[in-house]
């Protein structure tokens, strides 16, 4: 491996029209503010750099529905999660914005650079405009009807009632959701980022040189990789964003996605003006991408495209994205307010940051989506932190308080049992530190804890409160491996738990420390003082927790009446008309995305009389479709085929989608036999 002289680690910019919730720590700023703790305490040169994403359509959105500017909803929200992530202990060398000077400056820069080496490729395309408010419109402010299905509140992109995926000008009788006016037909030009001709050396970079990449994010690239990359648009007509830097370029900006990985070079320039180019232009420097599953392409494909057209940067070594965190079970939303918000978390669990921080890295998705309960944060509060890790130090403190007047005492001999768990502890620290460099947060965390059982089982196995009336010498030497064990455990969770890391130094008078330590026996020096022990965690009680699952219940029945207001149950139908759709079991035999569309699926499936072709748009939502080969579907098998994109499809599959557009397949859960009717 590489010998690297400094990291620059970043973590994803939140979006500011909204604040930040669990879901976001425990996949991108917990693990990032880990592994940037644990560097700096083993001495490295490391720069963590972190900010608001303040530009795109949906903070236009925001503020059109709130009748306030832009600016007003970024300004509200970069102030609120600034501070939060400084409450938690998120320990960011800086945390900027993209609405800066000195972004607006970086990006446009990188913009021009790009483009006087022939980097972009201009095109012109027909696109809606809106007369009325003298705007372009993007394809969520457009509205009118399906052409498939009828209804009349399709938008420029898909269709919600049929899951239909379109373009604006599929639309029939498109109207402006800004003005309500019928938009028309205007000439754009746009700037491209043309990602095909990046292909050929982007394939070698991920797929040849960096499989070490977690397989999640390898995976994702890969099949990104092998469907073919198109030109990407990095300008849009808009008044919101950093002004396209060329002349005849007025009223564009560039695309959100152009500037906010820009953010991460502006803000450590920010932070160092005259010292940032290492972090990002030195070979020796290595650069770190932390973000979520949804983030992947961006991070490996277009950015690492923009700096290679650029010239003069360095491309990351590693992306360590992780899944998903869902929430009681259901999926994570900012529109329904379906969220653990982190300043609400801060206000209800005053001082019990690391709770948090402990029990999201314990159940981080690091490998696959996982779920938070608040029955969980309460046994993982209750079972571990406070029976586990707060039992032993704080009986570790109380007795030496008791035998030896807070001083640490005189190590006597050393038994077989006080060397069997030395030997035992002796390994932690090589495990926490494979584990942490390969990015495994959670289990790294679990041998950190484990550090903590083993103290634990020490003390109740050897009982020095029953040998203190026989054997002071052997309590000594027991209360000082104890102690020494108690240090250990200050530095091994210190880039997990901050903050009861700091008290228990505290307590154990322990100022200076370093990751070099953990793992030695001599960290407190026999006779130092020791300081009063305070309880480093307690216990959280029913009562406090039902409060919070109660928040939850009220969103959701609050959800409830929303959904049956904004999608009513449509008329009823006869007997004789529902039986007139015909639905079908199929298993699916192949399935590809289709070329040149985003969101079309191709299935060939086996309907038990033969094979069809069907096409379906929910590509977004099986970035790997070869997984689906062998799995049944449901289809409409009478349903008039109709040609998409060139090909006859033959059918119309099933799917179920949620509020937020997202669709899933509806899949029998025991296989029948290919052409089973669903009644
Ligand atoms: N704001 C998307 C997100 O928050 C986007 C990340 C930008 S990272 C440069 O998921
Ligand atoms: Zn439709």
């Amino acid at each position: 491996m590489k010998q690297f002289k400094r990291t620059t680690v970043t973590s994803a910019l939140p979006y500011a029209n909204g604040p930040v919730h669990i879901g976001h720590l425990a996949g991108v700023y917990i693990p990032a503010d880990i592994y940037v703790r644990y560097l700096r305490l083993k001495g490295e040169d490391v720069l963590f750099i972190g900010g608001s994403d303040e530009h795109g359509v949906p903070i236009t959105i925001k503020a059109k529905k709130e009748g306030v500017t832009p600016q007003d909803i970024v300004d509200r929200y970069h102030a609120l999660i600034k501070k939060s992530f400084e409450e938690l202990g998120i320990s960011f060398d800086i945390y900027s914005r993209t609405t800066s000077a000195v972004h607006r400056e970086t990006a446009s820069e990188i913009f021009k650079t790009i483009e006087a080496k022939g980097g972009f490729i201009e095109q012109e395309s027909e696109q809606y405009y809106d007369e009325e408010a003298q705007q372009f419109l993007a394809d969520r402010y457009i509205m009118g009807k399906c052409p498939h299905c009828g209804n009349e509140n399709a938008y420029g992109d898909q269709c919600e009632s049929c899951g239909t995926s379109l373009n604006a000008t599929d639309l029939i009788n498109p109207r402006s959701t800004i003005s309500g006016s019928t938009p028309v037909m205007r000439t754009t030009k746009h700037w491209y980022l043309p990602l095909d001709q990046h292909e050929a050396w982007l394939r070698q970079w991920i797929l040849e040189d960096h499989k070490e990449w977690k397989p999640n994010v390898y995976g994702q690239c890969k099949s990104w990789l092998d469907m073919g990359l198109q030109p990407r648009a990095v300008s849009r007509d808009l008044d919101w964003g950093i002004p396209v830097p060329v002349e005849g370029a007025e009223g564009k900006v560039l695309y959100v996605w152009f500037d906010a990985p820009i953010g991460y070079i502006s803000n450590t320039k920010e932070l160092l003006p005259d010292d940032w180019e290492k972090w990002w232009k030195d070979e020796d420097t290595r650069l770190l991408h932390f973000i979520g599953k949804d983030n992947i392409v961006f991070h490996c494909i277009v950015f690492p495209a923009m700096l290679k057209a650029e010239g003069s940067y360095i491309l990351p070594d590693n992306v360590p994205a992780n899944e998903f965190l869902n929430l009681e079970g259901d999926k994570i939303s900012t529109s329904r307010n379906w969220a653990v918000w982190l300043h609400e978390y801060l206000v209800d669990f005053p001082g019990k940051q690391d709770v948090l921080r402990y029990v999201l890295t314990a159940n981080a998705p690091e490998t696959k989506d996982n779920d938070f309960t608040w029955k969980d944060f309460q046994a993982r509060n209750n079972n571990e932190l406070v029976a586990i890790y707060g039992n032993f130090i704080n009986r570790a403190l109380v007795l030496t308080h008791k035998y030896f007047d807070g001083k640490v005492p005189a190590l006597g001999e050393l038994d077989d049992y006080d060397k069997q768990t030395l030997n035992e502890f002796a390994g932690v620290k090589a495990d926490v530190e494979r584990l942490l460099n390969n990015f495994r947060f959670r289990d790294a965390q679990k041998e950190a804890m484990n550090l903590a059982r083993i103290g634990n089982k020490y003390l109740a196995d050897t009982e020095p409160w029953k040998l203190a009336k026989t054997d002071m010498e052997r309590v000594a030497t027991i209360m000082h491996l104890s102690l020494q064990i108690a240090a250990n455990l200050a530095i091994a969770f210190e880039p997990f738990l901050p903050f009861s890391s700091q008290k228990l130094r505290e307590m154990l008078n322990m100022p200076t420390f370093d990751w070099a330590d953990l793992g030695k026996t001599d960290l407190l020096k026999a006779g130092a003082q020791l300081a009063t022990p305070e309880l480093l965690f307690e216990k959280i009680e029913d009562d406090v927790i039902q409060a919070q699952i109660q928040k939850l219940l009220d969103t959701k029945k609050a959800n409830e009446l929303e959904a049956r207001k904004a999608n009513p149950v449509k008329e009823n139908v006869a007997f004789d008309d529902f039986m007139k759709m015909d639905i079908r079991v199929g298993t699916v035999l192949d399935c590809q995305k289709v070329p040149k569309a985003d969101k079309l699926l191709q299935f060939r499936i086996a309907d038990g009389m033969g094979e069809r072709t069907i096409l379906s748009g929910i590509a977004q939502y099986y970035p790997n479709p070869e997984e689906l080969i062998g799995t049944q579907v449901c289809f409409i098998a009478n349903f008039e085929p109709r040609k998409l994109r060139g090909v006859m499809s033959e059918g119309m599959i099933l799917s179920a989608e949620d509020a937020d557009g997202k669709l899933v397949l509806v899949q029998p859960k025991a296989k029948v036999a290919d052409g089973s009717e669903v009644k």
